[in-house]
């Protein structure tokens, strides 16, 4: 028999908490009848794990996030959402939360704090760490809650989040929902530890293991642990026990699964062991339990009824394409004079624009310092994350003061974790602040890769939430910093629709590129080639200023040949306009190339009829390839020569400055051009 402290709870406070608990498990009763038709196509049970879900939400405030999983109902349905939406969301249905756009419980909703995982699970945790985070520096009571299987604690994720939640002090409540099983693997084959929760130990934090089932225990557990966060601003693990009575889906089946533990864990039924508690202790009588579970019925019938009508999506690929990004109307594009003073200011009227006072040339890393200013002072509570960023000044020195000028909060040293910090800037956008987050070296990403093209990139598209966050990526080689520390990348993001990629070439740009990109609400990587740092230097405003995302910029016109480039690759271009100035060069920055400025090509290319796509990022794959198709579809009437494109090799990038030399495109640059032009 389970036993069940009340602790003061009144009858009417339990019996609510019965309802609760019992409608997912209802809900998930009626699914297995649907799948048993034929009328849905997949699910993913939590039977036997609602305690957790509902007792952990139960114990939140509404205006908390929580970060659930694939088996967390009870936290849809606790937080009050339609249950006829959620058969639509189910059906994939365009009415449902992701408008046919995701499955199952792959979507989240701000309206009810609750954020949509995806399908890679560990991702979620370090959701949580940021949105945390934003109740700490707004220093409000809040604390955020996310949900881990066992299986999922083997992720790196898990580490990292954890790791930060922390060394950062976080109100963040991470509960692991040990059911035994990953998908088919038991945790004899996950984790060597006795007890998930002894990790906590190794982190720093404190922690608990619970019984998972019995719904009072997670509950008054998850109330006192999340007073004891908000008290103390600090994390907490909760490993909760648990079974999952069926397989990792239905159609996956559970044979894997010894018969005696579905036997030992029927024994300890969440829902059948709390109504013998009611019943025992005469809270409730069968009659007050058989009229709620009619009126749930009635309620399921009634929605799955809506939610399994049949509809076909009216498919509208505008509407499709449109919805990759959040809408963004870019504010003018002004210089202003710096204000003396910390403090939030708004855009000047047209009318107050004013001529930038004109001033020495500065660096393209002061500029981009300058545009790193200047937005910390445009947008108040935008933070600053990134290895060695705070006190260093990071490792290019990009941020150097800043940290004196805008205080440790929002000029944040992170441990070493990609994943976890983008995950964190995912988090603090959730709760409507912005970040930047400086990668050490471009090279870096890959360790948060997952976090950017999957959860930032895709996230507007499938429930409308905009992740406002800048990634820095210091790229490219020319240094001698062989393969690690030399890719040209940006490759791999402009192939991911959701993200905008911005790559400026000059000081000016820089810094107002930076500005537009911290303006814009969608995510974007912000590509500054640190061989350029300081080597170039350029005549920039003053003040605020912004360069818009998507123009190029007409380095030079000529009549000969187009070059389109971008980055290093116009610095290039422009020393060979000047080293030979026999042939007539139209040079194109493309300044951003998601999106990128086709009309800016097209004016080029009718100039000239021969077009040089050159960049610095090996040659195949490589984004040249795209603006040559586009030019050969588009423009072929006014070409006079095939498009050529010049890149580096299709090799890693060398350490040796004899073999890096020739890796680089420039070393092709006058051959390219010598063939083209005798074409
Ligand atoms: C990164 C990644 N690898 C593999 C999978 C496939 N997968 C989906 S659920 C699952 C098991 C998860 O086990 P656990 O975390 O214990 O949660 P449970 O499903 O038992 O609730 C696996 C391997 C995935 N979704 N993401």
């Amino acid at each position: 028999m389970m036993h069940f402290d009340r602790k003061g709870l009144t009858d009417a406070e339990l019996i609510a908490i019965y309802r609760q608990l019992l409608l997912p498990r209802m809900i998930e009763e009626k699914m297995l009848i649907l799948l048993r038709q034929g009328r849905i196509s997949k699910w993913f049970s939590g039977i036997g794990q609602e305690a957790i879900s509902v007792g952990a939400t139960l114990a939140m405030r509404s205006d908390e996030w929580i970060m659930p999983l694939h088996r967390n109902l009870g936290v849809f349905t606790v937080r009050g959402m339609s249950l006829e939406k959620l058969f639509l969301q189910w059906q994939g249905r365009s009415g449902g939360f992701s408008k046919g756009r995701e499955r199952s419980f792959h979507f989240g909703s701000m309206e009810h704090h609750v954020c949509g995982m995806i399908s890679h699970l560990g991702p979620q945790l370090a959701v949580a760490d940021g949105a945390a985070l934003a109740c700490k520096l707004r220093n409000q009571p809040r604390a955020s809650l996310t949900f881990t299987g066992d299986g999922g604690t083997s992720e790196g994720d898990f580490h990292e989040a954890l790791n930060v939640a922390a060394v950062w002090d976080l109100p963040v409540i991470f509960i692991i929902e040990n059911n035994g099983y990953g998908l088919s693997t038991p945790v004899s084959e996950q984790y060597r530890c006795e007890r998930l929760v002894d990790r906590a130990r190794g982190y720093g934090m404190e922690g608990v293991r619970i019984d998972g089932n019995n719904i009072l225990t997670v509950l008054d557990t998850i109330r006192g642990v999340r007073d004891y966060c908000i008290r103390n601003k600090k994390p907490y693990l909760i490993e909760c026990t648990t079974f999952r009575m069926r397989g990792h889906e239905e159609a996956s089946g559970t044979h894997y699964v010894p018969p005696h533990l579905f036997e030992e864990w029927a024994k300890k039924d969440p829902v059948a062991n709390y109504e013998q508690f009611l019943l025992r202790t005469g809270v409730m009588d069968d009659e007050a339990m058989a009229s709620i579970r009619d009126e749930f019925s009635a309620y399921i019938d009634t929605s799955v009824k809506a939610g399994l009508a049949p509809e076909k999506i009216a498919v509208n690929q505008k509407a499709e394409l449109h919805d990759v990004y959040a809408p963004f109307t870019p504010a003018r594009a002004v210089a202003t004079p710096s204000e003396s003073q910390d403090r939030p200011r708004r855009f000047p009227k047209p009318s107050a624009i004013a001529v930038a006072p004109v001033r020495d040339p500065i660096r393209f890393v002061d500029a981009i310092r300058e545009g790193l200013t200047e937005a910390m002072l445009q947008h108040p509570e935008l933070v600053l994350m990134g290895q060695d960023i705070a006190g260093y000044g990071g490792a290019f020195k990009v941020t150097d003061g800043l940290m004196d000028r805008f205080g440790a909060d929002r000029v944040r040293n992170t441990p070493l974790c990609e994943s976890a910090i983008i995950g964190t800037a995912l988090g603090l956008s959730l709760e409507g602040i912005k970040s930047m987050v400086e990668m050490q070296f471009a090279d870096f990403v890959t360790s948060g890769f997952n976090q950017i093209v999957n959860n930032l990139a895709k996230l507007h598209y499938r429930w409308g939430q905009s992740a406002d966050v800048v990634v820095r990526m210091p790229t490219g080689a020319g240094v001698g910093a062989g393969p690690f520390h030399s890719q040209s990348n940006e490759a791999w993001f402009t192939h991911t629709p959701g993200l905008k990629v911005v790559y400026p070439s000059t000081p000016e740009d820089a810094k107002g590129l930076l500005l537009a990109s911290f303006e814009d609400p969608n995510p974007v990587m912000f590509f500054e080639h640190k061989a350029l740092y300081r080597s170039i230097s350029g005549t920039v405003p003053e003040g605020y200023y912004t360069v818009p995302i998507g123009q190029a910029r007409q380095v030079c016109t000529g009549h000969d040949l187009s070059i389109i480039t971008y980055g290093l690759g116009v610095i290039w271009a422009e020393e060979y306009a000047k080293t030979h100035p026999s042939v007539s060069l139209d040079i194109v920055d493309l300044r951003t190339l998601l999106p990128w400025d086709t009309e800016a090509v097209e004016v080029s290319v009718r100039r000239t009829g021969r077009v040089l796509v050159l960049h610095e990022d090996t040659l195949t794959g490589g984004f040249g390839g795209e603006i040559a198709a586009w030019i050969g579809e588009h423009c072929f009437r006014w070409l006079d020569a095939p498009v050529m494109r010049c890149a580096s090799l299709d090799s890693p990038v060398p350490f040796a400055h004899e073999l890096e030399d020739v890796f680089l495109a420039k070393h092709r640059l006058h051959s390219t051009i010598t063939t083209l032009m005798a074409f």
